[in-house]
C-alpha cells in the first residue's frame, strides 16, 4: 500500500465502504490491485475519468464527507463538487443547461456536460440554447415550430421611415356654360376649394387644377375660383379674367352644352382671351405630371349635328388629342390619362355611388333634385370607361362635395407612393418572404401588412414587391401618411 494510498483513507470523518454496487465493484478491483483508497467516482452513464488526482494533501486532515477520497482541506488531494454525494468525485461529469426552464428538449434547446475540477464545476459545454429563429430548417428559439417567426431584419435597429413620394398629378376640369347649369355650377364653385383642393393639399400632393370654361357668376352660367385655390379674391362680381396661382389655372372659354370635346382641343395650343396662356392650356401641363380630366355637363355630343364642334365623338376626340400631343396622354402607344365624367346619366344606387369602368353605359336619364338632364352623355361615358374613369350624376349636385372628394381621394390614393429600400437580406429569404409592421409614433401596437402579390390585388393592409423596393398599396399608404413619423420594421419569413 503506498503512502499516498493510506492519505486517501485519513478522511476525519471518512465513511470508507458504499452501497452503491458500482462503488464496491471499483473498490475491490482497487484492493485486488494493493490499494484500497477509494479511487473517483463518476455519474452514471458519463465516460468514466482515469486517474487519480496527482495532488496529495498535506498532514492538515480532508473534510470528506461522503467518502469518495475528495473533499475540503489541506488534506484532500482536490476539493469535492458535492461532498454530499460519494458519486461526484474529480472529474465527475454531468449534464447541464443554462437556458430557461421548460424549453430543455425542444427544438435546438439540449443540454451539454460540465465536469467536476478541483471542487468547482467546469463551464457547460455543447448545451443547446434559444436563439432567433433563422431561415435554417430547425426550431431556434425552442417553441417548436420550425423557421416560423422569419428573420426579424437587424431587429430592433432596422426601425426605418417609410420613403413616401407623391406623384404630381395635374387635373382639367372641363365645365359647360350653358344656361341649365348655372346651380351645377355655384355647385362647383363652392366644392373645388373645399372637398377637392383641400383634400389634395393635405395629402400633400402636388398638383395642379387647369380649369377650361368661361370665367364669370355662376347666375350666369360663368365660373369664379376664388382663394385660396385660385388667386383671386374677388368673385362677387368677378373680375374681368381669372386669377392665376401656383396651383390653379383657368383658361377663359365659353363651354357650350355639346361641344365640351372640340373645345378641350381647340384650347389645347391657342391663346386664351385673357392672355394667361398664350401657348393654350397645354403649356400648364407638366411633363412628369399625371392627368385627369373631369368633364361636368348636363348635355352631351349632337350626332349628326352639321356643326362638327358639337358632334364631336369620343373616338374622334381621341384622334385629335394623340395628334395634339401624343406624348401628353399616352404612354408607349397606351392611355395614361383619367377621364372623369359628370353628367346626365341616371343615379347608381346607392345614389351617392359613382358608376365604375365596368359598368355598361348608363342610358337612362338622372332626376334627382328635380334637375332636367339634357342627355347621358355615352360619349363621355365610353371614353371615362376607357380610361379607368369614374361616372356620376350631374342632378346630385347638391352632393357634389361627396363626388369631389371621392375624385380628390382616388388621386390621393393613386398619386402617393410609400416605398422602402430593404439592405441585406438575410440567407434563406427573398423579398417575396416578407412580412411589414407599421409602428405608429405614438407607441401604439404595430400595424400588420402581409404581401399581395402586385396592384391589383391590393387590400387596405397590403404591399407588394415592386423589382428591388416594397410598395405599400394605396389604402396603408394614406392611413401611414397621416403619421410621418411612425417606422416601419421588415420581417424577412423563410422561404419554403
Ligand atoms: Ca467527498
Ligand atoms: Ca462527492
Ligand atoms: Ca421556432
Ligand atoms: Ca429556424
Amino acid at each position: 500500500m503506498s503512502a499516498s494510498c493510506s492519505r486517501f483513507r485519513r478522511g476525519s470523518r471518512g465513511r470508507p465502504g458504499h452501497k452503491d454496487g458500482r462503488l464496491a465493484v471499483a473498490v475491490l478491483a482497487i484492493v485486488a490491485m494493493g490499494c484500497v483508497c477509494h479511487e473517483p467516482k463518476v455519474l452514471v452513464d458519463a465516460p468514466v475519468i482515469v486517474g487519480p488526482p496527482s495532488s496529495s494533501g498535506g498532514d492538515g486532515g480532508c473534510v470528506d464527507l461522503d467518502g469518495d477520497g475528495v473533499g475540503a482541506g489541506p488534506g484532500c488531494p482536490v476539493g469535492d463538487c458535492d461532498d454530499g454525494d460519494g458519486n461526484v468525485a474529480f472529474r465527475a461529469l454531468r449534464n447541464c443547461y443554462t437556458g430557461p426552464a421548460g424549453l430543455l428538449g425542444v427544438g435546438q434547446c439540449r443540454s451539454g456536460a460540465q465536469v467536476c475540477l478541483a471542487g468547482i464545476w467546469s463551464p457547460c459545454v455543447g448545451e443547446g440554447l434559444p436563439r432567433a429563429e433563422s431561415c435554417d430548417r430547425a426550431d431556434n428559439d425552442c417553441d417548436g415550430l420550425i423557421d416560423e417567426d422569419g428573420v426579424r431584419h437587424g431587429f430592433p435597429g432596422s426601425k426605418q421611415p417609410l420613403e413616401i413620394a407623391s406623384l404630381p398629378i395635374d387635373v382639367i376640369f372641363v365645365v359647360d356654360n350653358s344656361n341649365s347649369m348655372k346651380a351645377v355650377n355655384a355647385a362647383v364653385e363652392r366644392n373645388i376649394n373645399d372637398n377637392f383642393a383641400a383634400i389634395i393639399d393635405a395629402s400633400g400632393i402636388d398638383y395642379r387644377v387647369i380649369l377650361i370654361s368661361e370665367h364669370g357668376l355662376s347666375g350666369e352660367g360663368g365660373i369664379c375660383v376664388g382663394a385660396p385655390l385660385s388667386g383671386n379674391g374677388q368673385c362677387d362680381p368677378p373680375g374681368a379674367c381669372p386669377v392665376s396661382s401656383s396651383r390653379f389655372f383657368h383658361y377663359n372659354r365659353r363651354v357650350g352644352s355639346h361641344n365640351a370635346f372640340s373645345r378641350i382641343l381647340e384650347t389645347y395650343s391657342t391663346a386664351d382671351a385673357c392672355g394667361l396662356a398664350p401657348n393654350g392650356w397645354s403649356s400648364w401641363l407638366r411633363p412628369d405630371a399625371a392627368r385627369l380630366f373631369v368633364l361636368i355637363t348636363d348635355d352631351g355630343p349632337l350626332p349628326g349635328d352639321p356643326y362638327g364642334a358639337n358632334s364631336m365623338t369620343a373616338q374622334s376626340f381621341e384622334e385629335g388629342l394623340s395628334r395634339l400631343a401624343p406624348n401628353h396622354f399616352w404612354t408607349a402607344g397606351v392611355r395614361s390619362y383619367v377621364f372623369h365624367t359628370i353628367a346626365g346619366l341616371k343615379e347608381n344606387t346607392p345614389a351617392s355611388a359613382p358608376w365604375r369602368p365596368r359598368d355598361p353605359i348608363v342610358t337612362e336619364l338622372c332626376s334627382e333634385n328635380g334637375f332636367v338632364a339634357q342627355a347621358n352623355g355615352s360619349e363621355y361615358q365610353v371614353l371615362s370607361r376607357a380610361t379607368g374613369g369614374l361616372r356620376f350624376p350631374i342632378c346630385g349636385y347638391r352632393s357634389f362635395d361627396a363626388v369631389f372628394r371621392e375624385i380628390a381621394l382616388g388621386i390621393v390614393r393613386t398619386q402617393i407612393s410609400c416605398t422602402l429600400r430593404v439592405g441585406d437580406v438575410p440567407p434563406g429569404s427573398s423579398l417575396d418572404d416578407t412580412r411589414l409592421e407599421l409602428w405608429p409614433s405614438n407607441g401604439g401596437p404595430a400595424m400588420v401588412l402581409e404581401r399581395v402579390d402586385g396592384p391589383a390585388s391590393c387590400t387596405p393592409t397590403g404591399f407588394y414587391v415592386d423589382r428591388d423596393v416594397l410598395r405599400l398599396c394605396p389604402e396603408a399608404c394614406s392611413a401611414w401618411r397621416r403619421d410621418p413619423s411612425a417606422v416601419v420594421d421588415v420581417i424577412f419569413m423563410c422561404s419554403r
